[in-house]
């Protein structure tokens, strides 16, 4: 990692390559954003929206092929290409120095470098690290300010830590045949030209706490993941904390923030992150998580005050809007906005919406970027320096049939390897292809900064390290009769599985054993006040043999993927899985890693 006395030199010589205009270093201030708002709005890259409704608020619309993560052009440099493993793109460091190097050859030209240090994590926090990223976008800096503490707060930090993780962005042309996100995770390093979307030029974000904090978190013993953080409250004022992992369009964002119909008997959701977890083993023998973020960057389609009223609420002032349509008094709207298309509504590229048209108004990847301190839900421990206590981990997926609505593992490898089989359905909204199961562990497959199969590895083992681990439980809210029909009705309804959850924790909440783990009698849930027939419930709980025994073969075909390097106990694990359901199994390849 580069230290601090190398910071100076590493932004003279990002000067030297990219060419700036002049250079800015950023102190965080209010002033100092105030400015970068205003030279923002003369040049046209924002829009304010309506003083009274959405006070300090802003619209900014990307080029329309800029609109999204590019995974296809997303690369780790890491010495061998077996390191970063099948689900990754390779490139040779060297080539990647020279050739996408060439790209930043004078490409801040005539504008202004700034020069962004950030903090992941609380400050004062033994487990946050420091960041800098250097971009030529004003857009990146206003959101950096919003996703982590950056400014003065960081560099102190930096005075004790050391060493920070350098970041260059450059808009470049904005062409996608010259746009590049790299890594070099030897060097804690990263390189991002030709986009200004958030996943691709908001390095702190999945660049840094995920690719490249994964890869020092398995040198170091810990866990980067791409987990939400929160605290389920019971009627004694007791909370538990829980992590969940879901791949995206389940929701995750929703559960995070999840309001709770029980909270007339004292259950209530307390949010500490949305995205991103840091866990590591306390000293106590628990699993201890940190949000590293400082702010929320989620979809606004289907954001409502029905599927999400704390981020509704968490949004309407000091925040950024990404790609969503503007109402004509000024108001930011999209689809699942649950409000009808004001007429006269401008839609994310700037021309008037169609009401009957088939463009969406919104872009469906439309974001808003607000003030994690500004959610109602959020916890008083969101910047514990320590972190919060993880008493379970949830992993979950979008399945119509096969996963039931929650389900225990056994024990810890065994929730390992449930992560690690963790897959989902496609909507329409993310692929135009609909219903197509993708495999996407532990919901990291684009955010795993080295070989998937060591990482399987590294769950284990940290696991194996803990006196107290926490639970594993996989959920699917989207378990449908044959029919088509949602057996569960999700949203809030979901604190009740929650429940269970915490019953388990304590060691209590009646389960049945079954093939796949422990799933709860029906007698087990609370569903008063629900008007939900039994039957729909004992539906949403089953396990379907048939369905399961087809899983058993793609899960196999997965894990052949990463060959020698998937563990010995995964394959343990899935031929077990096998047994139970009565299935036969070809063997393992016999080259499987013993760990
Ligand atoms: O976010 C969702 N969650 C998690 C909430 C804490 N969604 C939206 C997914 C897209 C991001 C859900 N959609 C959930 C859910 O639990 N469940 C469903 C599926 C569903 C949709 C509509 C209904 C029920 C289930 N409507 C009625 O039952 C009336
Ligand atoms: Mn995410």
């Amino acid at each position: 990692m580069a230290s601090n006395h190398s910071l100076d030199a590493w932004v003279e010589e990002s000067a030297r390559l990219t060419r700036p205009k002049d250079i800015h270093w950023c102190d965080g201030s209010e002033a100092e954003v105030d400015r970068l708002i205003g030279l923002m709005l003369d040049q046209g890259d924002l829009v304010r929206l309506s003083e009274t409704r959405h006070p300090n608020c802003y619209l900014h619309r990307s080029h329309p092929t800029d609109v999204s993560r590019t995974e296809h052009l997303t690369f780790i440099c890491a010495a061998r290409p077996e390191d970063v493993g099948p689900t990754n793109n390779w490139m040779d460091p060297q080539k990647a120095r020279t050739e996408v190097g060439r790209l930043f050859d004078g490409a801040m030209r005539g504008r202004t470098m700034y020069v962004v240090p950030y903090l992941m994590g609380p400050a004062g926090s033994a487990h946050s690290r420091v960041g800098v990223e250097i971009t030529d976008s004003p857009y990146v800096v206003a959101n950096m300010r919003i996703m982590t503490r950056m400014g003065r707060v960081a560099l102190d930090h930096l005075k004790n830590a050391g060493e920070f993780s350098p970041g260059l962005h450059s808009l470049g042309d904005l062409s996608p045949d010259r746009r590049f996100i790299v890594h070099f995770p030897e060097e804690r390093l990263i390189w991002s030209i030709g986009s200004g979307y958030g996943g691709n030029a908001l390095l702190g974000k999945k660049c840094f706490a995920l690719r490249i904090a994964s890869w020092i978190a398995r040198q170091q013993g810990w866990l980067a993941e791409h987990m939400l953080i929160l605290g389920l409250e019971d009627p004694e004022g007791r909370v538990t904390y829980m992590a969940a992992a879901f791949p995206s369009a389940c929701g995750k964002t929703n559960l995070a923030m999840l309001a709770s119909p029980l909270a007339h008997l004292g259950y209530k959701v307390w949010t500490v992150g949305d995205d991103i977890a840091w866990m590591r083993v306390g000293p106590d023998g628990r699993l201890w998580a940190i949000n590293p973020e400082a702010g929320f960057f989620g979809v606004a389609p289907g954001t409502n005050s029905q599927s999400n009223p704390n981020a509704i609420a968490a949004l309407n002032k000091n925040s950024i809007f990404t790609n969503v349509g503007l109402t004509p008094d000024l108001r930011p709207w999209w689809e699942g906005i649950s409000e009808p298309l004001p007429a006269g509504t401008i839609d994310w590229r700037g021309r008037s919406a169609d009401p009957n048209g088939a463009d969406p108004v919104a872009h469906p990847n439309a974001r808003y970027t607000a003030p994690a301190r500004q959610c109602p839900s959020i916890s008083p421990e969101w910047e514990s320096p320590e972190g919060v206590p993880i008493s379970a981990i949830l992993f979950g997926g979008r399945r119509r049939r096969v996963a039931p609505l929650v389900y225990q593992s056994f024990d810890w490898p065994h929730g390992v390897f449930v992560g690690a089989s963790m897959a989902s359905e496609t909507t329409a909204a993310a692929t135009g292809q609909v219903g197509v199961t993708r495999r996407d562990p532990m919901a990291m497959l684009p955010f795993c900064g080295y070989n998937m199969g060591d990482y399987f590895g590294h769950w284990l083992s940290v696991g194996a390290r803990m006196a107290r681990p926490p639970l594993i439980f996989h959920v699917n809210w989207f378990r449908q009769s044959a029919a088509g029909i949602f057996l569960w009705p999700g949203f809030g309804e979901n604190v009740r599985v929650l429940r269970w959850i915490l019953d388990r924790v304590r060691g209590g909440g009646e389960a049945r054993e079954t093939e796949i783990g422990y799933v709860p009698t029906p007698a087990a849930l609370d569903l008063d006040g629900l008007g939900i027939p039994p039957e729909t419930v004992r539906a949403a709980l089953e396990v379907d043999r048939e369905s399961w025994v087809a899983e058993i073969s793609e899960q196999r075909e997965f894990f052949q993927k990463f060959g020698d390097r998937t563990p010995a106990r995964i394959w343990e694990e899935h031929r077990r899985l096998a047994a139970r359901l009565k299935c036969a199994v070809d063997a393992p390849p016999a080259a499987s890693r013993a760990d």
